[in-house]
C-alpha cells in the first residue's frame, strides 16, 4: 500500500492539474468514493493493533479532510477562472456610438389597417383573410350581384385569362369574398373585418386600380340595426380619438345588404387632416346594411334564424383624412421623402391604453 505521503502527493498533483469540475469528481470517487483509495484504508482500520490504529486513524482522517479542501478550492478557482473569461468576452465598450435609429416606416396604409385591427379586436372581431384572385362565385355571385349587373363588365372588374371552358378568375374588387368564405365554413356567430388589397379598373386623381378596403361582418341571431349603429360610432370616436360622434345614415343601395346605407359624420378641416365630431360640414365615410337574405341563404344558413350586418369603407381614404394626405397618389410610388414624412415608427404600436399613433 503506498505512503500516505505519496497518496497525498499523488492526488494533489491530479488536483491542481484538474481543468474542470467532471475531472475533479472523478479525483472525489477514485480518493473518497465507495470505492476509493482512502476509504479502503480506512476499512483497514478495524483489523489493525490499537497503537498502529491510534497513529493511522488521525492520519488518515487528516489526509481526508486536506483532499477534501484541496477539490473545494480548486473547484472555486475553476470557478472564477471562468466568469473572469465571461466578463472578458462579454466586455461591453460603453465608449463605442449608439446604435443608428432604425432606417424604415411604415406606411400610413399599414399604420391604419393597424389601428383599425386593435379597435376592432377590442370590439371581439377577429382578422380574416383570403386570395387576391377570387373566382365569380365568391366574389359576385354569393353576394347577390345579379347576371348583367355593371361591376361584372370588363369596364370595371380585371378578368384573368379564362382557362378552357371555366368562368374566368378576376382580382377581387372587394374584400367580402373573404366573408362568404368564413361563411360557408358553417359556424355562427361571426364577427371578423377582412381588410386587404382589392382592384377596379378605375385610373384618375382619386382612384387607383389597386387600393385597400376593411370590411367587416357580423353574422348571429337577433342582429339588428341597433347594433351595426353603435358598433359604427364606437369605431369612428375610437379611430378619430374623439368622444363626439354626429352621424347619419343615409338610405342606400348595396345587392348584399337590404335595407342599405351610407354614413356620414359630421366635421370640420383642419389643414389637410379632419376633425370628427364638430364643424358643420359631413363627410360620407362607409358603406353598410343589413346582410340580405339571399346571401345569408347562398352561404348555408337559415335567415329566419340568422341575421347580421355587414359594413366596408376604403382604408386610404381613412388614411388621408385622419394623418392629412392631400393627394392618393404618392400612396403608391417609392417616395422616401413622402414615407419619411409620413410614415410611422415601425417601433410603435398601435394600441387603445396608449394611443393608436
Ligand atoms: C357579406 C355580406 C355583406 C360589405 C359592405 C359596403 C357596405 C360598402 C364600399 C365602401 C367604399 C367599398 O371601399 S369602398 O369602395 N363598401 O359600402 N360593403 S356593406 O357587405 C358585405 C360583405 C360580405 C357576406
Amino acid at each position: 500500500m503506498a505512503s500516505l505521503e505519496t497518496l497525498e502527493a499523488h492526488y494533489s498533483a491530479q488536483i491542481n492539474a484538474a481543468s474542470d469540475e467532471a475531472s475533479l469528481e472523478a479525483i472525489r470517487l477514485a480518493s473518497m468514493g465507495k470505492k476509493g483509495e482512502i476509504s479502503l484504508m480506512m476499512r483497514e482500520l478495524g483489523k489493525m493493533s490499537p497503537d498502529d490504529r491510534q497513529v493511522m486513524g488521525p492520519a488518515l482522517n487528516g489526509l481526508k479532510t486536506r483532499i477534501t479542501d484541496a477539490l473545494a478550492a480548486r473547484k472555486n478557482l475553476l470557478e472564477d477562472e471562468a466568469l473572469n473569461a465571461r466578463l472578458v468576452s462579454e466586455r461591453v465598450d460603453v465608449t463605442l456610438p449608439v446604435a443608428r435609429e432604425p432606417q424604415g416606416s411604415l406606411h400610413p396604409v399599414n399604420q391604419v389597417m393597424e389601428e383599425l385591427a386593435v379597435i376592432f379586436a377590442d370590439m371581439g372581431f377577429a382578422v380574416a383573410e383570403g386570395p387576391d384572385v377570387e373566382d365569380d362565385f365568391h366574389n359576385f355571385t354569393a353576394l347577390n350581384f345579379p347576371e348583367g349587373h355593371p361591376a361584372r363588365d370588363t369596364h370595371d372588374t380585371f378578368f384573368m385569362e379564362a382557362k378552357d371552358g371555366e368562368t374566368p378568375k378576376v382580382l377581387r374588387t372587394h374584400t367580402s369574398p373573404v366573408q362568404i368564405r368564413t361563411m360557408m365554413q358553417g359556424k355562427a356567430p361571426i364577427r371578423i373585418i377582412a381588410p386587404g388589397r382589392v382592384y377596379r379598373c378605375d385610373w384618375d386623381q382619386t382612384h387607383t386600380p389597386m387600393f385597400h378596403q376593411v370590411e367587416g361582418l357580423v353574422i348571429d341571431k337577433e342582429t339588428h340595426m341597433g347594433h351595426l349603429k353603435g358598433c359604427l360610432i364606437d369605431f369612428i370616436a375610437a379611430f378619430f380619438e374623439t368622444d363626439e360622434v354626429e352621424a347619419r345614415f343615409r338610405p342606400h343601395h348595396f345587392p348584399f345588404t337590404e335595407p342599405s346605407a351610407e354614413m356620414d359624420v359630421r366635421y370640420e378641416r383642419v389643414g389637410d387632416a379632419v376633425k370628427v365630431g364638430s364643424g358643420d360640414k359631413w363627410m360620407e365615410i362607409l358603406g353598410c346594411g343589413m346582410v340580405h337574405p339571399n346571401v345569408i341563404r347562398n352561404c348555408g344558413f337559415d335567415p329566419e334564424v340568422y341575421q347580421g350586418f355587414a359594413f366596408g369603407m376604403g382604408v386610404d381614404r381613412l388614411a388621408m383624412l385622419k394623418y392629412g394626405m392631400p393627394d392618393l397618389r404618392p400612396f403608391f410610388e417609392p417616395d422616401q421623402r413622402w414615407l419619411a414624412h409620413y410614415g410611422f415608427s415601425p417601433l410603435l404600436q398601435a394600441s387603445l391604453a396608449s394611443g393608436l399613433s
